[in-house]
């Protein structure tokens, strides 16, 4: 299942998928700040792309960058997976939303965009960042990953955005917030 809108010169898709299985150049993984691999989407990336190549590479960017700040993203090839590239990038904890969770998670999605771009990357798919393990109430996280999307699509950074969500609870927030939002 997959819905899509046309924004700027590119498009943006919303759908109920397995992020691992996405061909788009890059997908983006909600890491955590040690690049340390976990559960949740990072687990299942890591598995997909192979654990001990991308446990290589992320030791090796974390060893130049001692951690990777809320916000930052970072790019490793993809391994095994038919994405070439994976974004990493980590998205804040939810602690009440007074913390400054919505501004940290824009740039979660800005900065792996602005990634994406400044390599040549065309389409990028993306899991619901902060929704898992960090506890960010997910309409809330929809609207501002929307609104961040829209926008990098109108400035051209990418031609193809995907949200791509793991369960069908999780697919209508996003579809219903879309509708009011684009
Ligand atoms: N495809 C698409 N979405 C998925 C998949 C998948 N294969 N697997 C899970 N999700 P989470 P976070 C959804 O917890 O909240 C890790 O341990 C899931 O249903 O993966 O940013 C990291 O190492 C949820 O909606 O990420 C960090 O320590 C969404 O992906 C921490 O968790 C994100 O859930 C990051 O927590």
């Amino acid at each position: 299942m997959e819905q899509s809108w046309a924004i700027g010169n590119g498009n943006l898709a919303i759908r109920h998928d397995d992020l691992t299985a996405m061909r788009t150049d890059a997908i983006v993984n909600a890491a955590n700040s040690e690049l340390a691999g976990g559960g949740g989407v990072d687990g299942a990336i890591h598995c997909a792309a192979g654990v001990e190549q991308l446990q290589h590479a992320c030791r090796e960017i974390i060893s130049d960058i001692d951690t990777l700040p809320v916000g930052k993203a970072v790019i490793t090839p993809g391994f095994n997976l038919r994405a070439r590239h994976i974004i990493h990038t980590v998205g804040p904890i939810w602690r009440g939303g007074s913390n400054n969770e919505p501004a940290l998670l824009k740039n979660a999605y800005a900065n792996s965009l602005e990634l994406a771009r400044s390599h040549g990357l065309e389409s990028i798919a993306f899991p619901a960042i902060s929704c898992g393990v960090y506890g960010y109430p997910m309409a809330e996280a929809a609207r501002i990953a929307l609104g961040a999307l829209k926008r990098g699509l109108e400035a051209g950074q990418v031609r193809l955005a995907v949200m791509v969500l793991r369960t069908r609870e999780s697919l209508d927030v996003w579809l219903r917030e879309a509708d009011a939002i684009l």
